[in-house]
């Protein structure tokens, strides 16, 4: 069974998100701050909407002692990556620069397409200039660094998820991901939130603007070459993801000295359409499950971004590309910093296999559903604590 993370929802009104909420009343009052049972080394932050304890201070003090893991973060033995099996995984490399290269682009395309069947690729020479991204991976880096009081300053606010603090805490009973996440919607221009947009370190704004236009830039070129791999009008998927609402969740692991007990993010796919993931440094810890059932790890190539497909591309695509499951383990000793991309469709789409790819005889392999209800369900699935989201949809 797959679980699916919150990609697709940042860029809805606070009130949307309260309203699914109230649909499904949850207690706020976490059992975690009951008296006695607060972790002691740990500073409580409100996320989303159970307050949580701040892992990255909570990794600081308690890797020095010799406590167990806490059992909010210990996973159950079969989920530790010590009892799996974990082979070097190697994902296809696609190369932006042949794919415009008309000489090139035919071997190319092959390849992309052939990648998208997988789920998860290396995209190099994409064209983002170095300086775009050392400046950004420069500021993600010094904004971990900075206190906890200051960072959060740009705290999520309890009925939201932009900001600073966790990933989505849907149940009291859940374990908790060992990270802390700074979760930014980055476009469309006009729906920005500078509230929750780090002043500091000063070039911190300036730095993720410009990775974000980059980003979107090549996120529209492979849309193209998507569209002519699936055999439908260059711009099709360009059209749909209209504005190209674009999120960013940058997370930060710390080191946990029993590694293989805890989770940096726990196993999903992605709800977005397209994800592109940075390695702000090259700490390896992004895994993705291969058919086999084993999980393999990602080895990020220098300056290249790991794409993978969400579960909206494999619905539009009619199953044709994969929404991989994936998740990351954390290191004994170092810290680990990434950044994703995901980019969702226009949010008045109907979510569906492309006609095109149905018509003459073609069957639909899943149900189509408005983008509103895509994120109903999403929440559902989080509030209720099952597990399969894109399970819902195929026929
Ligand atoms: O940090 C990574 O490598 C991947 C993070 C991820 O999959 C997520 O946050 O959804």
């Amino acid at each position: 069974m797959k679980e699916t993370d919150a990609c697709g929802f940042i860029y809805m009104p606070a009130s949307s998100v309260v309203e699914i909420l109230n649909a499904e009343p949850i207690n706020t009052t976490s059992s975690l701050q009951e008296a006695g049972k607060n972790p002691p080394m740990a500073q409580a932050i409100v996320r989303g909407h159970l307050p949580v304890p701040n892992v990255q201070e909570l990794a600081q003090a308690w890797n020095r002692s010799s406590e167990p893991v806490p059992e909010w973060y210990l996973r159950a033995e079969e989920e530790a990556t010590a009892d799996e099996v974990v082979a070097g995984g190697v994902i296809p490399v696609v190369d932006l620069s042949k794919l415009l290269d008309p000489q090139a682009t035919e071997k190319e395309l092959a390849k992309l397409g052939t990648a998208c069947k997988q789920g998860f690729f290396q995209l190099i020479n994409h064209g983002v200039p170095d300086e775009v991204l050392l400046d950004a991976k420069r500021d993600i880096t010094e904004f971990f660094k900075l206190p906890l009081e200051t960072k959060e300053v740009y705290k999520q606010l309890p009925d939201g998820l932009q900001g600073y603090g966790s990933a989505f805490v849907f149940s009291e009973t859940q374990k908790l991901d060992w990270s802390n996440m700074l979760y930014l919607l980055l476009r469309p221009i006009e729906l920005r939130d500078m509230r929750f947009w780090p002043a500091q370190p000063p070039s911190f704004r300036n730095s993720v603007d410009r990775y974000s236009a980059e980003t979107a830039k090549v996120v529209s070129c492979l849309l193209r070459f998507l569209a002519v791999d699936m055999g439908v009008e260059q711009n099709r998927l360009l059209d749909i993801f209209g504005g190209q609402p674009q999120n960013m969740k940058v997370t930060y692991y710390p080191p946990c000295r029993e590694a293989g007990k805890v989770m940096g993010v726990s196993s999903h796919t992605d709800a977005s359409a397209l994800t592109l993931l940075l390695h702000v440094n090259d700490v390896q810890g992004l895994q993705f499950r291969s058919d086999d059932g084993r999980w393999l790890n990602v080895e990020p190539i220098d300056r290249a971004f790991v794409v993978s497909v969400g579960d909206i591309l494999e619905i539009l695509s009619n199953g044709r590309y994969k929404s991989v499951e994936h998740r990351v383990v954390v290191h004994p000793s170092k810290q680990r910093i990434s950044a994703a991309m995901f980019h969702q469709v226009d949010r008045s789409t109907t979510i569906g296999p492309l006609p095109e790819l149905v018509e003459g005889g073609g069957v639909s392999r899943y149900r189509s559903v408005s983008h509103a209800d895509f994120l109903k369900h999403f929440f559902a699935t989080k509030f209720d604590g099952r597990k399969s989201h894109l399970d819902h949809y195929k026929i």
